[in-house]
């Protein structure tokens, strides 16, 4: 997901051609903005946490834009893409590392386990709405 912050910023482009270019496959794409119940659901695992509030309001307060990516082991690729939650401690070349400074504004999320990808898919893009199944003529390359 680019958050709030990435969608304002105008790094929506930037995001998905990293992701684009390293060789994943977009399956799903909405620009919308979350709920409450929607954010809290998101991130009900850090319920206990004491920036959780704050976390929830950062992720309703404008649009946001849900991706579904696919690929040879996008998750844990993604998250080196990505970069440290800090954007401080993320290396240059990472999404975190060139556009970010706060923790609290770090342009973008990723799932942390291929468990939680099909947990999030399915909360972000529901049962309802088909995420597309097409043949990207490039994968036999990657
Ligand atoms: P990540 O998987 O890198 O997005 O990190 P986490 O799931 O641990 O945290 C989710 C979000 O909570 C972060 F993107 C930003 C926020 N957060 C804080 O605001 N403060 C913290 O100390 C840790 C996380």
């Amino acid at each position: 997901m680019v958050k709030p912050d990435g969608v304002q910023r105008a790094l929506v482009g930037d995001v998905i051609s990293r992701l684009e270019r390293k060789g994943f496959r977009l399956a799903a794409l909405k620009l919308f903005q979350p709920d409450k119940a929607l954010a809290e659901e998101h991130y009900k695992d850090l319920s206990s946490k004491p920036f959780f509030k704050d976390l929830v309001d950062y992720i309703i307060s404008g649009p946001v834009v849900a991706m579904v990516w696919e690929g040879a082991g996008v998750v844990k690729s993604a998250r080196k893409l990505i970069g440290a939650t800090n954007p401080l401690e993320a290396e240059p070349g990472t999404i975190r590392g060139d556009f970010a400074v706060q923790t609290g504004r770090n342009v973008v999320h990723g799932s942390d386990s291929p468990e939680n990808g099909e947990r999030e898919a399915a909360l972000w893009f529901g049962n309802d709405v088909p995420i597309v199944d097409w043949q990207q003529v490039a994968a036999p390359w990657l």
